[in-house]
């Protein structure tokens, strides 16, 4: 426990669904109690710039200027380049709005005078006024890269967002992932956390990521507190996004067990929702609660229910 008498906890997260839960927690936790561990492996160059999609979506996200609508990019933001650029006959398949742009070039100059992605993400996370720790899963480049019967291996924002996450995937590998560390920041938040949990966010595309970094699975397991991951597939489907579609190419039941199966030993605690009756898990403690966040306050509920469940519970 904290000095204030609260638990330290750490959220490993995606993009969206994984924001939602995270934006819950700080509506529970102090702010010097909670640390967002993000994926990065769907980060990209993109007309020179370094984008970190889901490191952003939860920046925007915490910081309340999220575009609310697509869960991803600032809310009012205009697009004034990006009709330049398709005024130049560009393709322009990546949706850059023109504030967001500031973010990727801010970075992007951070990253070329030698600055790692951990303190470029905490300075443009402070001056958003974002006040939990909002750490990058590495400052090393990972990739993840979708094998798929269409087109060959494509990088992950080719797959998601130019081919809408439809060309049928045959496998997944997470390029870089062997040169990658886990950021001493981010292997000190675990090292002094009560309680980590795993959002709903796609197991494959945004927590595999995060676990695959070497020593990451050793250090999890290294501690003896509540490690409790969410199921992102509800009635069997996917909250939102590819989660079930992949699950399925990957010949896998579409289910709550698939993803408890999947996190295994790393996971001591597992949290599925009320709506999928007829689950079976032996292997890990597990509980029933409304998993859907359509509003801030089910974000709010969902999170203060999963610290009670989970303080409660002893690993
Ligand atoms: N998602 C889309 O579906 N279409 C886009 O054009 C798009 C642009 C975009 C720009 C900045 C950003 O931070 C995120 C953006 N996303 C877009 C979302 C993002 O690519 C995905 O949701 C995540 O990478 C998946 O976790």
């Amino acid at each position: 426990m904290a000095l204030n008498g609260e638990p330290q906890v750490v959220v490993l997260v995606g993009g969206v669904g994984g924001a939602k839960l995270a934006h819950g927690l700080t509506q529970t936790l102090p702010p010097e109690n909670l640390t967002v561990i993000v994926n990065t492996g769907d980060d990209f160059w993109h007309y020179g710039l370094r984008i970190c999609p889901d490191l952003d979506t939860v920046m925007y996200t915490l910081a309340g200027v999220v575009d609310k609508v697509n869960g991803w990019g600032r809310a009012g933001d205009t697009t004034t380049m990006l009709d330049a650029l398709r005024g130049y006959g560009e393709d322009a398949w990546f949706r850059l709005g023109d504030q967001d742009l500031a973010t990727h070039v801010l970075r992007t100059t951070m990253i070329h005078g030698g600055e790692r992605l951990t303190n470029i993400t905490a300075r443009l996370a402070a001056a958003l006024g974002v006040r939990v720790r909002l750490l990058p899963m590495t400052d090393a480049p990972v990739s993840t890269m979708l094998d798929t019967v269409e087109y060959g291996e494509l990088e992950f924002q080719t797959y998601f967002v130019r081919y809408r996450w439809q060309p049928t995937v045959k496998a997944i590998r997470y390029g870089g992932i062997d040169m990658a560390a886990v950021s001493v920041e981010a292997q000190a938040a675990i090292a002094a956390a009560d309680l980590i949990l795993i959002a709903p966010s796609n197991p494959w595309l945004s927590i595999c990521p995060i676990l695959s970094l070497p020593g990451m699975r050793d250090l999890l397991l290294a501690r003896a507190v509540p490690r409790i991951a969410v199921s992102p597939i509800v009635g069997g489907k996917a909250i939102k996004g590819p989660a079930a579609k992949l699950m399925a190419e990957l010949g896998y039941t579409v289910s709550p067990p698939t993803v408890a199966a999947v996190y295994g030993a790393v996971i001591n605690g597992f949290v599925y929702d009320q709506r999928d009756t007829e689950v079976v898990i032996t292997e890990v403690e597990t509980t029933q609660m409304d998993t859907v966040m359509q509003s801030e306050h089910d974000r709010a509920v969902l999170a203060r229910r999963i610290l009670e469940w989970a303080l409660r519970k002893t690993s």
